[in-house]
């Protein structure tokens, strides 16, 4: 396959300043017109051949200035337009005809079907599946687009920007033309048209503008997109308050399908979502599918800014959007929710997902230096570590500077396609600092590992600390310079309250005004001295989760259990006592192997029934302290040679242990967080659940039986308690009546909800045992279940390779081969899906030797396959590196 590198980029010699575009829409055959106003870009010799891009295109014919091209005049194949020679002026028009099949198309890019609907998906290159383009980011256009389709079966005639005429076309046929004012890159081009419900509501901006707001979903569910209406006011009014920035077209359209290849896609004025991410009442959805919702709104809301207006020169500088507007998500419910529980959420995702993935073969960095397919870059790095990068900045520099660098970032880059040289050059004007180093986080892939010691010496009344930074392991070929890593900080005093910092050497030290302290770690060995300390403090370091490092605890079991019960900053609490789990389960793990015996120490049982029992805590808190790390957590700190059945044995067992040890406690917290009023799916109560549904597990761990979780399953009024209790009951008692009764009933309330359905295969699917590979086999013939839905396949297949580390790694290897056999029947149809699916076995070399082969074994075996995609193949050849 063919590489493309970041330091090839080169501007485009021709320019589209304005696209007019007629959709005649058929099922098989929609025509497609584009009338393009080409410029050639000054400097550029006149009769350069202009060569534009397509993707299995079926060419009609083209006119320049009005004429029919002749033969010699352009070339066409599927993938490509050349104008042999252009007209001499500086600027002309290109007509161009093509003929797409939206309903042979399964890929999920360009324009298809989706429920006898028809819907578009752009993002990275599927606009060149429409129409001959130049199909790339930094290519700004006008855009006005006429749609043309039956009145009967499309009634809904939908684009970007504002709607500026519709009409009849007699024959049953009708046509509706939108105008987007504001230039955008093709990738931002949406259409839809069918027949949906449809919510309403507008919202004033700031400067007063009122803007119609729309949601459109399937006839008969519009009542399950209140939430999603309420969270897109929020976003807006949220977007004004913290980073000034207004709406700026009169209408603002969602509109949700059920085929989709991710969550959801910010298209100029047309936002489109994955249905499960629009949908939501109390009987269909868990507090975390509302969670997710308000989440996702307010991103691809953001967008629109960040994203939009401000977008990307080329698909290396993808993090320039997606890290930046991920961060904008991320405050946006800290501030709707709780900011220390939605901290450690999002530590807890990066942890899962980015870490393994920048310790593994996959492993780039956030912004890459060459790719083969650019959707295989939409990645945990891209989004989630680029976010902590802005993070970083914002750490730095503080409140103010950080407001100052953005605002200068939108007032000089509006309009344009932007890099990231760009925007850090905005921080580092706006707050006259050195970002130089820093930029480095951009260009080195892998987690930066920092090793802390200190030593308090009372007669010198000095704290010594150490920090190394060294990057874990390190990546082949990547250069590993030492980063700019701001490590946020506190002494905690005796008496839990943080000391005065004293004199310091050894690192240079910020502290914003109601901020932490931050040590500026810049070279591979800081020795810091902080004098005048009176009183032996404990470090509490990387407050916040302040740089995405990884670390070797500094502090003694004691030191821990104290910051667990005293350091100011919640965060640290959390991971303190996180600490002291790990340590345990890992330990454990080791004796679930030589089958030696496991048992949970009584500083961390009193360390846990203390958070647990502490109501000053927000019930969220609480719940996240008692979340033991998962499994595959588990595997990831231990690193190498894993068996993750002597994890499941060790986790199992300490959970059971400490749930026991603290079972007082985890029965009073249950019965006092008995709802008492109506689901409400806000903070509050979702706290509420959330702490006594993680009671509920526990107790069941530690009386070996579901009795609770069946009682519990029968007294549920909303989603999220009857699918955690059904959870539980499934995964400790599969083979129990209940269990079997509880499915059944499941499956007969919601069989003609797919995306609730959804929850039923998931739970099946992540059974910890390993006759689970036969029940997902099994249920790849379920009634319900197909392997044409994105949604269904991850909630099944991805599921089970994602959320089941027991099963999917079973011994004899046949887990991974049900992956790679469902991966080898998608990738025809869908290579997103498929490759996606793929990087589930990135961690294949951390396994124990047995599981290993059977792994590389698996996975080589499909790379054999004939006409594999460029996804799948890139990710293959990748993952086997
Ligand atoms: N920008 C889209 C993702 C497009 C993925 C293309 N393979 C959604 C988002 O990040 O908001
Ligand atoms: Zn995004």
């Amino acid at each position: 396959g063919q590489v493309v590198r970041l330091d090839e980029y080169r501007p485009s010699d021709y320019l589209i300043d304005a696209t007019h575009l007629t959709f005649r829409l058929d099922p098989e055959r929609t025509h497609v017109t584009a009338r393009l106003t080409v410029r050639r870009r000054e400097g550029v010799a006149a009769g350069t051949p202009l060569s534009l891009d397509g993707d299995g295109l079926s060419f009609k014919g083209a006119r320049i200035n009005g004429e029919a091209a002749g033969d010699n005049a352009v070339s066409a194949t599927p993938d490509a337009l050349t104008i042999n020679e252009p007209p001499d002026g500086e600027t002309f028009t290109l007509e161009i005809e093509t003929v797409v099949d939206p309903t042979a198309n399964t890929q999920l890019m360009g324009l298809y079907r989706t429920s006898g609907n028809y819907c578009t998906q752009c993002e990275a290159e599927g606009f060149r599946r429409i129409t001959y383009f130049l199909d790339r980011p930094d290519i700004l256009s006008v855009y006005t687009v006429r749609i043309e389709g039956d009145r009967k079966d499309t009634p809904l005639l939908l684009s970007n920007g504002n709607p500026v005429e519709q009409g009849e076309l007699g024959d049953g046929r009708h046509f509706a033309v939108w105008h987007d004012p504001h230039p955008k890159p093709s990738y931002l081009f949406a259409l839809f048209a069918g027949s949906l419900g449809v919510v309403e509501d507008s919202f004033t901006t700031a400067s007063g503008r009122k803007v119609d707001l729309r949601i459109h979903v399937e006839q008969g569910k519009e009542a399950r997109a209140a939430y999603a209406m309420d969270a897109l006011k929020r976003s807006m009014a949220w977007d004004e308050e913290r980073f000034g920035r207004e709406y700026d077209l009169d209408i603002f359209q969602i509109v949700a399908v059920s085929d989709f290849n991710m969550g959801a896609m910010e298209n100029k004025g047309l936002n489109i979502f994955n249905d499960k991410y629009v949908l939501a009442d109390p009987e269909t959805a868990t507090d975390q599918d509302y969670a997710s919702i308000e989440a996702i709104i307010a991103h691809e809301y953001f967008h629109n800014w960040t994203g939009n207006r401000i977008t990307c020169r080329d698909w290396f500088q993808l993090c320039l959007k997606e890290g930046l507007t991920v961060f904008r998500d991320q405050e946006f419910s800290a501030d709707m929710r709780s900011r220390a529980v939605k901290r450690i959420s999002d530590v807890r995702v990066l942890r899962a997902h980015q870490f393994p993935e920048d310790a593994g073969p996959l492993a780039h960095p956030v912004r890459p230096k060459t790719y083969k397919e650019i959707n295989n870059f939409y990645t945990a790095t891209v989004y989630e570590k680029g976010a902590e990068i802005v993070r970083m900045l914002r750490t730095m520099l503080g409140e103010a500077g950080f407001s100052a660098g953005m605002d200068l970032y939108f007032a000089r880059h509006d309009g344009q396609a932007a890099t990231i040289e760009q925007f850090l050059a905005c921080f580092a004007e706006a707050t006259d600092t050195d970002l130089g180093q820093f930029a480095l986080w951009y260009e080195q892939p892998g987690t930066p590992n920092l090793s802390i010691g200190a030593r308090y010496d009372a007669d010198a009344r000095m704290l010594t600390v150490t920090v190394d930074q060294a990057l874990r392991p390190p990546v082949a070929g990547a250069s590993s310079a030492p980063l700019h890593i701001p490590v946020a900080f506190g002494l905690v005093g005796p008496d839990g309250a943080d000391m005065a910092l004293g004199e310091v050497e050894g690192a240079a030290i910020t502290q914003h005004p109601g901020e932490d302290a931050v040590m500026h770690i810049t070279a591979p060995r800081h020795l810091i001295v902080f004098s005048g300390i009176e009183v032996p403090p404990v470090l509490s370091v990387l407050r916040g989760f302040s740089a995405p490092v990884t670390r070797v605890p500094h502090a003694s079991v004691a030191d821990r259990a104290f910051l667990a019960r005293h350091d100011g900053d919640p965060f640290s609490r959390w991971e303190a006592l996180n600490s002291l789990v790990m340590d345990e389960l890992k330990a454990a793990t080791g004796a679930a192997r030589t089958g030696a015996e496991i048992a949970a120490s009584a500083t961390l049982t009193e360390s846990v029934a203390a958070l647990a029992g502490d109501s000053e805590l927000d019930n969220a808190y609480r719940a996240l302290c008692l979340t033991l790390p998962g499994e595959a957590d588990i595997a990831r700190e231990i690193g190498h040679d894993i068996d993750p059945d002597a994890i499941h044995v060790a986790r199992r067992a300490i959970s059971a242990q400490l749930s026991k040890a603290c079972e007082r406690v985890l029965a009073r917290v249950y019965h006092e967080l008995q709802p008492r009023r109506a689901y409400d799916p806000g903070a509050e109560g979702a706290g509420r659940r959330a702490l006594r549904n993680v009671a509920l597990t526990l107790l069941c761990h530690a009386a070996g039986s579901t009795d609770l979780a069946e009682r519990a399953l029968a007294a549920a009024d909303n989603m999220t308690d009857r699918a955690h209790a059904l959870t539980v009951l499934a995964h400790l008692a599969p083979d129990s009546e209940a269990a079997r009764r509880g499915l059944d009933a499941f499956r007969t309330a919601f069989r003609a909800e797919p995306i609730v359905l959804d929850k039923w295969f998931t739970m099946q699917a992540t059974v910890p045992r390993h006759e689970t590979v036969e029940t997902v086999q099994a249920l790849t013939r379920a009634p319900g279940f197909s392997w044409d839905n994105p949604n269904r396949i991850r909630a099944l297949v991805g599921a089970f390779a994602t959320g089941n580390p027991v099963a999917f790694n079973r011994p004899d290897g046949k887990g991974y081969e049900l992956l790679t056999g469902a991966i080898g029947r998608i990738d025809g149809a869908n290579p997103q899906v498929a490759a996606r699916l793929m990087t589930a076995m990135r961690s294949w070399r951390n396994l124990e030797r047995g599981r290993r082969q059977r792994a590389e074994a698996a996975i080589t075996a499909l790379g054999r396959k004939a006409h594999l995609s460029r996804d799948l193949k890139d990710i293959i050849e990748r993952t086997l590196a």
